[in-house]
């Protein structure tokens, strides 16, 4: 079995944290964990469908997502969260409220490989002044000073990454 905890990834849009997330979260799922993923996709169209990207409300989003993952640690599951989260300040308030299960990771993909990859075409629009307040372009990212993990994707598969990933969270959360 496992004991509950959030695994919280922090990185830039394109770093690849919903991607692993997913996956990391498919197989624990087949080894019989009760584990879910919280993103940007089942969230802000739901519980925070009224907030934008504005520091405000980033931080109201975080904090959000932190009192629920929270709800759920506490039932016993596992939560990977995939935020971008970009200030340290709402991370470490997040971490504050479950200090002994709270794994902050970092996706660690830099800028210029995000941009490259930028999956969505959002850097592209970003540059053309079509988006506003664009994280690492008009809006600023503040990467962990002392996360529990760190996942540098480049020059690394989708699969390799997956692999380091579910081997920080057997060896943190099996029990
Ligand atoms: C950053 C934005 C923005 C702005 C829309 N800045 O790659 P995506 O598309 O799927 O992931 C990004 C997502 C970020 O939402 P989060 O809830 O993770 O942000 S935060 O933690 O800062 O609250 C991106 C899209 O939303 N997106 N506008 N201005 N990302």
């Amino acid at each position: 079995g496992h004991r509950g905890g959030v695994v919280w990834l922090t990185g830039l849009s394109g770093a690849g944290k919903s991607t692993i997330a997913m996956e990391v979260e498919r197989q624990l799922f087949l080894k019989g964990w009760q584990i879910m993923v919280l993103d940007g996709d089942n969230v802000r169209h739901g519980l925070c469908s009224d907030l934008g990207f504005s520091p405000e409300d980033r931080a109201e989003n975080i904090r959000r997502v932190g009192e629920v993952a929270h709800l759920f640690a506490q039932a016993g599951m596992l939560v990977i969260t995939a935020f971008i989260s970009p200030y340290r300040s709402d991370r470490e308030r997040v971490r504050t409220i479950h200090p002994d299960v709270f794994h902050e990771v970092h996706v660690a993909t830099d800028l210029a490989e995000c941009e490259r990859r930028d999956p969505k075409g959002l850097y592209r629009k970003a540059r053309a002044g079509e988006i506003a307040e664009f994280t690492g372009v008009t809006a600023p990212y503040e990467a962990p000073l002392s996360p529990e993990f760190t996942l540098d994707t480049s020059g690394k598969s989708i699969d390799e990454c997956v692999a380091d990933l579910l081997r920080y969270m057997e060896a943190n959360f099996s029990l």
